[in-house]
């Protein structure tokens, strides 16, 4: 099986923290990666790759990135909760713009998800990949809207898409809430080059995590990839263990502290909002 893609692909939010670390490992593999952010790239170029500034907003600077591209790993876009104006343009008109690219191109979408997009489900219920959206604020429902523009894009143009939801993505967990949602830089790595190089992905959801005892997710479109994590928070439980807030809406919620941003609520909601 090839171990190199035999188009470049395009990388959206190469300046991130996740970008960055994607652009140093798939660079580092021999991949022609076209790189594009909002901000400067502020590391060594990887040899065989190429840098132009881009705003997401900007459909015709997309296209024109997208050129020759078979698989456009989309990191681009807010990650975090913000106001929903500033969330707008980059993560729903941006991911048209990389979705109208894609089907122009022919190319696969590794759509960056998060788990915002499910946060408002309660930690104690284990999800399935097929479960109801629950997101946690006007960041996680713009990934609950972008995965719903990748099932649209596969169904109506067969623009085949992978759907990322990732958990928490860091160097290390620094809480507890992590020990159930860390997904290690490698592992996230590992998982670009399996949705890059897999034969036929369809429009599929993956839970972006390591290896966690704790974690709160079960099925997923993993075998269709071929991906295993083989990394895990659970040898970071004993440091972890007591980092937990006073919030408890915070600690009832897996989306942790988004689910407590701006939260107007008096009394509790009831325990579940969709019956079995
Ligand atoms: C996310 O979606 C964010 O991009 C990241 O900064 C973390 O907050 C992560 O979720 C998380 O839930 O830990």
């Amino acid at each position: 099986m090839a171990d190199k893609p035999e188009k470049p692909v395009l990388l959206t939010g190469a300046s991130g923290a996740l970008g960055r670390v994607l652009a140093r490992t798939l660079g580092g593999l021999g991949w022609k990666l076209v790189l594009t952010d909002i901000a400067p790239f502020p590391d060594p170029m990887p040899a065989g790759c190429s840098f132009t500034r881009a705003d997401l907003n900007d459909g015709v600077a997309i296209l024109r990135l997208a050129e020759g591209c078979g698989m456009i790993l989309h990191f681009g876009g807010v990650s975090v909760e913000r106001p929903f104006e500033e969330v707008l343009g980059p993560n729903i008109r941006g991911l048209y713009h990389i979705y109208e690219a894609a089907r122009r191109e022919g190319a696969r979408v590794l759509f960056a998800s998060s788990n915002h997009s499910i946060g408002f489900h309660e930690r104690s219920e284990p999800l399935d990949a097929d479960c109801q959206f629950m997101p946690d604020g006007y960041y996680g429902l713009s990934k609950a809207y972008g995965e719903l523009m990748g099932r649209m894009y596969w169904f109506k143009h067969g623009v085949e898409n992978i759907n990322v939801r990732i958990g928490s993505s860091f160097p290390e967990p620094v809480d507890a809430r992590m020990l159930s949602t860390w997904l290690s830089y490698d592992d996230l790595a590992r998982l670009c080059v399996r949705a890059t190089l897999a034969e036929r992905v369809e429009s599929c959801v993956i839970w972006g995590a390591s290896a966690n005892s704790r974690t709160y997710w079960r099925r997923d479109a993993r075998d269709t990839l071929g991906w295993t994590p083989a990394d895990s928070a659970d040898p970071f439980a004993a440091q972890m263990q007591g980092k937990v807030t006073n919030n408890p809406v915070v600690e009832r919620y897996q989306g942790g502290a988004y689910t407590a941003m701006d939260y107007t609520r008096t009394s509790p909601p009831p325990a579940k909002l969709f019956r079995d």
